[in-house]
């Protein structure tokens, strides 16, 4: 017996042992339970099956709910003015000199309560969705002091509750250094592992660590520390690598067996190697390559060479990528790092579903996961990632519910 059953449709199932998309033309889905009980050709579903409810989908094309693994949607205020003044020749530098940059977004962040939090966050979390996600990665690190990292991931996790989404949370005190502790790095990332981390850890309240390793961010040894002590409280840990420079960012990521290495562009052949090695995710992020008109690409042919599944995600930030659409993700992944379309579709669910850890629960259509469906007014899966600001998503089921997320969630 299935609660709902998809039909009429084809389907880009992007499973692992599918070539391609995984195609399935004249498809038919089963749903029981928030669960896929059954996924196939229509002429080869179970004839003594019985259903609830059918939806025909009129020939349009299904595909896994899409996952954006790396974002740090959750933060108040916003830096369009800072955007603005570089426009007329202001630079970063400047603008952080005075106060600006990261910086006003932490004390944006900090004098926000809970409640407001979510409420700033929740219009860009919403216009996630609407282009079909079901899964999304919050990192914290514009609290940067136990308490106000732990408001961050509580204001995440209730996003969940507010609305219809799987949100991860990841713990990123190590994302820059707060001004209370200026010229005394190695003080707060003591302060990270001995504090914050525990802290968090005992409240529940992250499933992964991240740092952001940079020549302006935290060193190699940093990171290590404060890997050591995610580790010691049983947490996951990812990685902002090789972004800027090359530090060895991927291979210390991998060294730890991280979930994923992020960012990438200065990434080299041994930090592929290793990240191979220690099935550690890519995660690509072409919306702050663009924002900051780099020019370094990620070694996309690497990635291919060592088989490191590449994920795609939005980065949505106040900074670098103030970004809430994995449409255009993945078409600006394919004109200006040359994904593939099957390259592009796979990062958004199998690879970003991988990155967070959640492979065996989301991210592709297979019986036993998760209900978790978008549906799409479009001819062909091509036209997901070749289209640029325009949005086909007919409805999206999550966890086995059907909703308009295009109408409703403001
Ligand atoms: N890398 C970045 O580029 C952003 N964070 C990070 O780890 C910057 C975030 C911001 O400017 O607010
Ligand atoms: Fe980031």
């Amino acid at each position: 017996m299935f609660d709902l059953e998809l039909t009429d449709a084809h389907l880009a199932t992007m499973r692992p042992d599918g070539a391609g998309y995984g195609v399935v033309r004249d498809g038919a889905i089963g749903i029981r339970d928030g669960q896929i009980a059954w996924v196939g050709p229509r002429s080869e579903r179970p004839r003594s099956a019985q259903t609830r409810e059918t939806l025909r989908c009129g020939g349009r094309w299904l595909l896994p709910g899409f996952v954006d693994c790396h974002t740090h949607a959750v933060y108040a205020g916003n830096r369009a003015g800072e955007f603005e003044r570089r426009l007329h020749g202001a630079t970063y530098a400047d603008i952080a000199r005075e106060g600006g940059g990261i910086n006003a977004t932490v004390r944006a962040t900090r004098a926000a309560g809970e409640d407001e939090l979510v409420a700033q966050s929740r219009p860009r979390v919403a216009a996630l969705l609407a282009e079909g996600v079901t899964t999304l990665e919050v990192k914290s690190g514009y609290g940067l002091d136990t308490a106000n990292e732990m408001k961050m991931l509580r204001a995440a996790r209730q996003l969940a509750v507010a609305l219809p989404v799987t949100v991860r949370t990841t713990l990123l005190a190590a994302h820059a250094l707060p001004p209370e502790f200026a010229g005394r790095a190695d003080d707060y990332i003591d302060y990270v592992c001995r504090d914050t981390i525990p802290a968090v850890a005992a409240a529940g309240i992250a499933d992964a660590v991240d740092a952001f390793c940079e020549t302006i961010g935290f060193t190699p040894a940093q990171v290590r520390r404060v890997f050591a002590a995610a580790r010691a409280y049983g947490l996951e840990v990812k990685l902002h690598a090789d972004q800027l420079s090359d530090l060895g960012g991927a291979a210390l990521a991998a060294e730890f067996g991280a979930l994923s290495a992020d960012h990438l562009e200065y990434t080299n052949e041994e930090g592929v190697a290793a990240m191979a090695a220690s099935g550690t995710a890519a995660v690509i992020l072409p919306g702050a390559f663009y924002f900051l008109n780099e020019t370094r690409k990620p070694p996309i042919a690497l990635f291919r060479k060592y088989g490191v599944p590449m994920a795609l995600a939005t980065d949505c930030n106040p900074g670098t990528s103030p970004l809430t659409s994995l449409l255009l993700t993945m078409n600006m992944a394919a004109t200006l790092f040359g994904l593939s379309v099957a390259e592009c579709l796979a990062g958004v669910t199998r690879n970003a579903a991988q990155a967070l850890g959640l492979a065996g629960e989301t991210g592709s259509l297979t019986a036993g996961k998760r209900a978790d469906i978008a549906i799409w007014d479009v001819s062909r899966p091509a036209e997901l990632v070749y289209r640029i600001g325009f949005n086909p998503l007919h409805r999206r089921i999550f966890g086995g519910a059907m909703d308009d997320a295009r109408r409703s969630m403001r």
